[in-house]
């Protein structure tokens, strides 16, 4: 079939779609509201099935179902006459978003969806969806309608301009605002932003904002190194390789929530911090080994407050109670791992009790292996302090590695 023909047809298919949804269902027919006519520019028509997009917009969502259709129905007024797409990132929302976004998609296949499945996590979605697209120019967009849909276009003419690499919607240059956020939250936000400019360099006035548009190679030049940790991809990409990177912020106010919920948790905060070491230490340590250890070391905690309060307590004997103890400290080792570790793959039901079992078989061969190599190292007359640090060093390292690939399957 020639090209031209392949088009029509396309185009002749879309038009049946339409005409289906229209009989099937027309209080799915916001089509007409989508496109409000005279919102083109005269003889350029935004909707062209078979253009390809020279803007790609990617929205990472989880549980979005209720605000997905207001901001298709904002981007398209917002960039009339332009070639969009929008990749819709979804981490199978038990509301329905990725099914919200195919019934968009059957109106107006710009929308399209990807859906992750036993996965979760923000920048993650974000940079899958980036990679998803053929278009020369990339912007991420929260869902939730914070993030005003109108400053897409000025992103675009920065970008084509060709003066600016990254173009970045700024709440903290003159004329951007945080809107109606709690005091707790505008200074959890901006101590975040001061150590990432002071810890980590960065120079740019907002480096926390979700809301930016970059040319593609830009990520592309810096994709197999990016962490992909948490909630911050903006930051993850200034931190990766930010030699000569020419960014432009352009203020924003960034508006309330109206529908669905906030995800924002305390776990933002832990992500941040692994995000900041990944790209420290990174190169040397992988960022979730060290989470690892820091939660290793709560257990110990867990473990001597056990302890001490059973047999020092109440006259359990000491074997009884380091039996108690230990099981305890394994049981919040791998439930806080779950949640913070790997809250990019959390267990969950049935799979969290079989983690759970087995991550108590690889924990007492790691104490088995720990015992080992210390006993073995003080026969060779190594000093004590120094034998158990390398038994303890050689039982996480295992712990880690084989957890990673058996619990929590890399
Ligand atoms: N794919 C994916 N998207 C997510 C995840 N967590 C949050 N999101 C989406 O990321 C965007 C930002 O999350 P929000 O919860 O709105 O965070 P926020 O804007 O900082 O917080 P609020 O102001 O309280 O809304 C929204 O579109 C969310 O649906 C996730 O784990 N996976
Ligand atoms: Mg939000």
């Amino acid at each position: 079939m020639h090209y031209d023909e392949f088009i029509d047809d396309q185009n002749r298919s879309v038009a049946n779609d339409l005409a289906v949804v229209a009989r099937a269902d027309p209080g799915q027919l916001f089509v007409s509201a989508l496109r409000p006519s005279g919102a083109e520019p005269p003889g350029v028509p935004s909707y062209h099935p078979g253009r390809p997009a020279d803007l790609c917009i990617v929205t990472p969502t989880f549980n979005e179902a209720e605000n997905l259709a207001e901001l298709v129905r904002r981007i398209d007024l917002a960039l009339a006459g332009e070639a969009w797409e929008l990749i819709v990132v979804d981490d199978d929302s038990p509301d329905g978003t990725a099914e919200a976004a195919d019934r968009l998609h059957a109106v107006d296949p710009r929308v399209r969806v990807l859906r992750r499945v036993g996965r979760r996590g923000l920048s993650s979605a974000c940079i899958e969806g980036m990679l998803a697209s053929s278009a020369p120019y990339l912007a991420v967009i929260d869902a939730d309608l914070q993030h005003d849909p109108r400053l897409l276009r000025s992103m675009l003419q920065r970008l084509r301009q060709g003066d600016a690499d990254m173009v970045v919607g700024s709440r903290y240059t003159a004329g951007g605002d945080l809107g109606t956020w709690s005091s707790w939250r505008a200074r959890l936000s901006r101590g975040a932003t001061q150590v990432a400019q002071r810890l980590a360099g960065v120079e740019i006035a907002d480096p926390m904002s979700g809301f930016f548009a970059l040319r593609r190679d830009v990520l592309t030049t810096r994709v197999r190194r990016l962490s992909g940790v948490g909630f911050k991809i903006l930051l993850d990409l200034l931190l990766t390789a930010p030699r000569d990177l020419r960014v432009v912020e352009l203020p924003y106010r960034f508006g309330e929530r109206v529908r669905g919920e906030s995800k924002l948790c305390g776990a933002v905060v832990w992500e941040f911090g692994l995000l900041l070491l990944d790209k420290l230490v990174g190169r040397w340590l992988p960022a979730r080994f060290v989470a690892f250890g820091l939660v290793g070391l709560l257990g110990l905690a867990v473990h001597f407050l056990v302890l001490s309060q059973l047999y020092l307590r109440t006259g359990v004997s000491f074997i009884a109670a380091q039996a108690f103890a230990t099981v305890t400290a394994i049981g919040v080792n791998f439930a806080v791992n779950n949640l913070l570790t790997y809250a990019d793959r959390p267990l969950r039901g049935l799979r969290w009790w079989r983690g759970l079992a087995g991550f108590a078989l690889i924990c007492g061969v790691g104490a088995a292996a720990n015992i080992g190599v210390a006993s073995w190292l003080f026969t060779r007359h190594a000093q004590w302090p120094v034998a158990a640090l390398i038994g303890i060093a050689a039982s996480a390292v295992w712990n880690y590695a084989v957890s990673a690939r058996y619990t929590w399957r890399s």
